[in-house]
């Protein structure tokens, strides 16, 4: 029990998953201010969380589990118990496994929101579901995987993002924005800037970031993998590769020199639109600099079939063969350290070995590297250096979106009948989000339940929702997905849960003891961070106390044992992906819907699209709700280059339709010079809070949500099975 007459508690910002460290002013058993807690590296508050208090009692929370008393997204509902909630749905979940199997269960997460998500994990490998599905996969998933094959660690989970300012010499900003999706990491920059740090930025768009480089790669949309492989063909041609490093440790530099012939500057310069001049200025800067680093960014996750794997392959090159891997102020590696219990928690080796699993995700035939099947080898292949397998690895056994909804519409590979959607709005954030609903209205479907803080136009369709705690109200302990592994901090709830909000953790719990785990569940997510923690020696209360740990500063691991792949050295062409059936040395491939590879298409939908880049205000599709977020930012906006909008009769602020083969949406456009004058950004996860709720509006969930017209099907999907979301066609049109 929190004490109420404490004056301060120190607590966890609930606005967003970053999990920032606060301090809580208490008075009455009501949170009266929220400051940052500056005694913690984890200590400030960025523009959405000083509404911490706003958030936390927001009118619109949900206080009370509820269950559907209409039809699915018909807005009726009665308040029920949580015990009632509990009994309900593992009696379901009982029947469902019995006539169907485990693999019938779907559960939905999203970004990361705290050890809950850890949680739903644990959870299904004990239960023995590999149909779970966080937005991770869409986010890290694509880029994660291709590292842990090609040299078996992550550098972009950890710390590489974060510049060693006196040893960096140079650094690609490639496909993120942290101007506004990370702005202390972007400081960091700004800062090393001024120190000498050499910057490059790729990026169609004119960013802050873009704006403050040495060398802005303004490229078109999707040509990443060109591009890459065009500085790729520099560095190797003129011989400022590390060669000492490539020799000893790097496979398949051959094989990566004959691939990078098909790319001289020119022909990179063609495709992506950057003069040829700039790629080869840009490869010389990072390959002479002492030390170099190239970040993660999500839009290389998000570029379609071929052009995504391209992307993210010619990354990974780069970093290699330039010896930048775990060099100081180069490509530093996340570590995983076995001072805690969590990977044993999470039982994914029970999930290989699952007593009642007969079957792999319903994906695994089609993107075999992330299923069990790529789980197992990938554990098989890391073993040398992480026995336990890898935390950054683990979880990506996700299957792709297009085939969890045709499970549940079709019953094909096999039925899901059941979906848990915890942490994440799907309809305002998974591509094809039309497919989604149909699933979700479907009567196939015999159970679905929601968690969230707010009723969203995803909730507003199960049969359950119940209501989540935030991280006020709840105890923390950082980095629970696997990844960001490198330093942990522990944290106590700042007040105790209002109303009848459960956190995560409980809802897994709970279930779990229903339903024949009861030996695995700790009764609360404090108890169970304390078993996590029992290797180190101490528990959550007096780990919170404790100025966080993180392990001491150490370089080029692999030269005590080796690389994490199965030949112990970097494979430039990763035995992971071959063994698996993936072409690594396919080269450069268009976007699936481009000028290039699809023109009849481009006659009709004459615009390159790219949607859903990351604006301080809002964390994707939350905070809508928030009046002093909203007042600042109160429409989606659709960016586009004011030449182009006077062509086609638009002003400053008009509505406009974004129009694809898919369908349309509405926003208001914002003229931006700059942009390239055949490409647009239409804005993310767009929904309506204030709009009803009962169905047609469904809070306005198809009047902007771009991600409602993107397609899903899987000829377009990148090789794990991830959506398209940036680098598609459109027509972009004045809205009467
Ligand atoms: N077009 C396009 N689409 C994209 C992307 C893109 O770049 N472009 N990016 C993709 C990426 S990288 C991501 S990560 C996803 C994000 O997709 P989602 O994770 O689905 O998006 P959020 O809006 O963050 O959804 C979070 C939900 O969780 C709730 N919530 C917050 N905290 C908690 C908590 O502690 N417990 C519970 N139970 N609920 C909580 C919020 O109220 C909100 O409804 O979107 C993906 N979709
Ligand atoms: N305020 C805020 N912060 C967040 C989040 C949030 O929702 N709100 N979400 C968090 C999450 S889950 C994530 S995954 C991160 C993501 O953070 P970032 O990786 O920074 O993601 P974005 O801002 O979506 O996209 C980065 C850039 O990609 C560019 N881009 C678009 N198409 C292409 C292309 O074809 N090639 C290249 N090279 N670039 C392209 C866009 O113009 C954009 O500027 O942010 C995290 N931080
Ligand atoms: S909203 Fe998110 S990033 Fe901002 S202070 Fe809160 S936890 Fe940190
Ligand atoms: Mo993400």
């Amino acid at each position: 029990m929190v004490d109420k007459n404490k004056i301060v508690n120190k607590g966890t910002c609930p606005v967003c998953g970053t999990a920032c460290f606060v301090k809580a002013h208490i008075s009455d058993g009501k949170i009266k201010k929220v400051e940052p807690d500056q005694e913690t590296m984890m200590g400030w508050l960025c523009e959405r969380g000083v509404n911490a208090i706003d958030y936390h009692y927001h009118k619109q929370r949900l206080n009370y589990p509820l269950k559907r008393t209409g039809s699915r997204g018909e807005a009726k509902w009665e308040q029920i118990s949580w015990e009632q909630a509990m009994d309900e749905i593992a009696a379901k979940l009982d029947t469902i496994r019995d006539q169907y199997g485990p693999e019938a269960v779907l559960v939905l997460g999203g970004s990361p929101h705290g050890p809950g998500d850890a949680a739903a994990w644990k959870w299904c490998n004990q239960w023995g579901t590999p149909n779970f599905f966080h937005l991770g996969k869409n986010c890290g998933e694509a880029e994660f995987p291709i590292e842990c094959a090609m040299y078996g660690y992550d550098t972009t989970a950890g710390w590489t993002t974060f510049l060693d300012p006196k040893k960096t010499g140079a650094a690609i900003i490639w496909g993120a924005n942290m101007h506004q999706s990370e702005p202390r990491i972007w400081m960091g920059y700004s800062i090393s800037k001024k120190m000498g740090l050499k910057l490059i930025v790729v990026d169609p768009r004119p960013t802050e970031c873009a704006k403050e480089a040495d060398i802005w790669l303004q490229l078109r949309p999707g040509t990443d993998g060109a591009l890459a492989l065009g500085m790729l063909n520099v560095i190797i041609n003129e011989g400022i590769y590390d060669k000492e490093f490539v020799e000893k440790w790097c496979l398949g530099f051959d094989e990566l020199k004959a691939l990078v012939q098909r790319y001289p500057p020119e022909n990179a310069a063609q495709i992506t639109g950057v003069p040829a001049e700039q790629i080869t200025e840009a490869a010389r800067v990072f390959a002479n600099a002492p030390a170099g680093v190239i970040t993660w960014g999500v839009a290389n996750c998000h570029l379609g079939n071929g052009a995504g794997l391209s992307s993210v392959l010619g990354k990974c090159w780069l970093r290699a063969i330039t010896g930048n891997l775990d060099k100081e102020g180069g490509c530093r590696f996340s570590d995983y350290p076995d001072y805690t219990a969590l990977l044993d928690e999470l039982n994914w080796d029970y999930q290989i070995n699952h007593p009642l699993r007969t079957r792999d995700n319903v994906s695994a035939d089609r993107w075999p590297l992330t299923s069990v099947k790529g789980l197992a080898l990938y554990k098989e292949g890391m073993k040398k250096v992480y026995p336990k397998g890898w935390g950054a690895q683990q979880y990506f056994i996700f299957p792709g979106p297009y085939d969890v909804w045709e499970a549940i519409l079709k019953g094909k590979p096999y039925p899901i009948k059941a979906v848990f959607d915890q942490g994440t709005n799907t309809l305002c954030s998974i591509g094809n989000s039309r497919h989604a609903y149909q699933a979700f209205k479907s009567d196939n479907l015999e159970l679905h339940v929601s968690m969230d803080h707010f009723l969203t136009p995803t909730g507003a369709l199960a049969d359950y929702v119940l209501p989540a705690t935030d991280a006020l109200e709840r105890v923390h302990l950082t980095h629970m997905w696997g990844v960001l592994g490198d330093q942990w901090y522990g944290r106590e709830a700042a007040i105790d849960p209002e109303y009848e909000r459960k956190d995560d953790y409980q809802l897994w719990c709970d279930l779990g003891k229903r339903l024949g785990q009861s030996e695995f569940w700790p009764d609360t997510l404090e108890g169970w961070l304390d078993r996590i923690l029992a290797p180190a020696g101490v528990t959550l209360k007096e780990f919170a106390q404790m100025p966080g740990y993180a392990p001491p500063s150490k370089y080029k691991r692999y030269e005590e044992k080796g690389f994490g792949t199965f030949s112990g050295k970097v494979e430039l062409v990763p035995s992971i992906l071959t063994r698996l059936g993936y072409d690594p040395l396919e080269g450069y491939q268009e976007p699936p819907w481009s000028p290039v590879a699809t023109p009849e298409l481009a006659k009709d939908y004459p615009l390159i699209l790219i949607s859903g880049a990351r604006v301080r205000q809002f964390h994707h599709s939350s905070h809508r709700q928030i009046a002093k977020l909203r007042k600042k930012y109160p429409h989606p906006l659709l960016q586009i280059n004011p030449q182009t909008a006077a062509d086609l009769g638009i002003a400053e602020g008009d509505s406009v339709y974004i129009e694809t083969p898919l369908g349309r949406v509405t926003q208001k456009a914002q003229l931006l010079e700059d942009m390239q004058p055949n490409v647009v950004h239409a804005d993310g996860y767009w929904w309506y809070p204030e709009k009803p709720e009962a169905e047609p509006s469904l809070f306005g969930v198809w009047e902007s949500n771009i991600d409602s017209i993107l397609p899903n099907d899987p000829e377009v999907c990148d090789y794990v099975g991830n959506n398209y979301f940036r680098g598609l066609l459109c027509r972009v049109y004045k809205a009467e």
